[in-house]
C-alpha cells in the first residue's frame, strides 16, 4: 500500500470543546504522522473556496457559516493508505450514523457540527493540501 497524504480539519465545534489533542491522538495511534499543522480563523471566502464543490448544495451557506464560526485546526496527515484510513477514523458524515469509536461518534453533535473534515480522494487531497499549506511547510519523512 502506498504512503499517502490527506488534509484533515478539526472543525470549530471540536476546537471549542477543547478536544484537539484527543483527536490528534486518534491519528497518531493509527500510525498517521502529522506532517503540517496550523490553526486558522477562516474568512467566508476561505471557507467558500475550500468547499467550492458543494456550492450548489442546499446546506452550503450553513456550512460556510459554521466553518467560520471559530478557529479550526488544519493538518496534513501522512501514512499508509492515509486518505481511506482517516475517513475510517472519522466515521460517517452524520454522527448519528457513525460507527462506535469513530471521531464523529465520540465528539460530534450533528451533521452540521461534525468535528472533522477529511479529504475523500487523492486528487482532492492534493488540491486541499495546497489550499492551506505551501509545500515548503509540509514536513517530509
Ligand atoms: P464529509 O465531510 O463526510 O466528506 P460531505 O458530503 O463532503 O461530507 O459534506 C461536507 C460537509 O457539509 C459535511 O462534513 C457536513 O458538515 C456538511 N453537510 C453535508 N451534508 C449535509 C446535510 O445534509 N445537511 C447539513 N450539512 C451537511
Ligand atoms: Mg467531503
Amino acid at each position: 500500500m502506498a504512503i499517502e497524504r490527506t488534509l484533515s480539519i478539526i472543525k470549530p465545534d471540536a476546537v471549542k470543546k477543547n478536544v484537539v489533542g484527543k483527536i490528534l491522538s486518534r491519528f497518531e495511534d493509527a500510525d498517521l504522522n502529522i506532517s503540517a499543522m496550523r490553526f486558522a480563523l477562516l474568512s467566508k471566502d476561505d471557507a467558500a473556496g475550500f468547499y467550492a464543490v458543494h456550492k450548489e448544495r442546499p446546506f452550503f451557506n450553513d456550512l460556510v457559516e459554521f466553518m467560520t464560526s471559530g478557529p479550526v485546526c488544519i493538518q496534513v496527515l501522512e501514512g499508509e493508505d492515509a486518505i481511506k484510513k482517516n475517513r475510517e477514523l472519522m466515521g460517517a458524515t452524520d454522527p448519528k450514523q457513525a460507527d462506535a469509536g469513530t471521531i464523529r461518534a465520540d465528539f460530534a453533535e450533528s451533521i452540521d457540527a461534525n468535528a472533522v473534515h477529511g479529504s475523500d480522494s487523492s486528487e482532492n487531497a492534493a488540491i486541499e493540501i495546497a489550499y492551506f499549506f505551501p509545500s515548503m511547510n509540509v514536513y517530509r519523512r
